[in-house]
């Protein structure tokens, strides 16, 4: 197994969870870019948003209450926070496996870089 958040998901690499369900688990990232950055990943390995297919709706639904899940519990959801997912090269993702950044904790700036 190559991929580091598979190896996360299966606890061959050490992660500081804040959230599991059995589809999916909530991690804060390893090099955080505001006061809470947590990432928010499926279980099962799943490339990008893009690699979603027609039948991963229930899934995507997970992901999405356990990103309001993970706001809730780090306290962002009265101030607010910003999800995003990198998608690809142009969107600058670096591991291969879908995740959502959840960030927040300060007030983040608009258009990213
Ligand atoms: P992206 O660039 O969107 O693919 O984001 C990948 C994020 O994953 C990046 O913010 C750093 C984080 N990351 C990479 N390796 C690890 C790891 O082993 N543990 C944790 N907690 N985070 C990691």
């Amino acid at each position: 197994m190559d991929c580091v958040f598979c190896r996360i998901a299966a606890d061959e690499i050490p992660s500081d969870r804040v959230f599991e369900s059995d589809e999916v688990l909530a991690f804060r990232d390893l090099s955080p870019q505001a006061p809470t950055h947590v990432l928010v990943i499926p279980r099962r390995h799943v490339a990008s948003l893009d690699a979603l297919g027609p039948d991963d709706g229930e899934l995507a639904h997970h992901l999405l209450q356990g990103i309001r899940e993970v706001a809730a519990a780090e306290g962002l959801s009265e101030r607010g926070y910003r999800v995003v997912t990198n998608i690809g090269d142009d969107g600058g993702q670096s591991v291969g496996h879908l995740h959502f950044h959840v960030l927040g904790g300060r007030r983040l700036a608009w258009p990213p870089g």
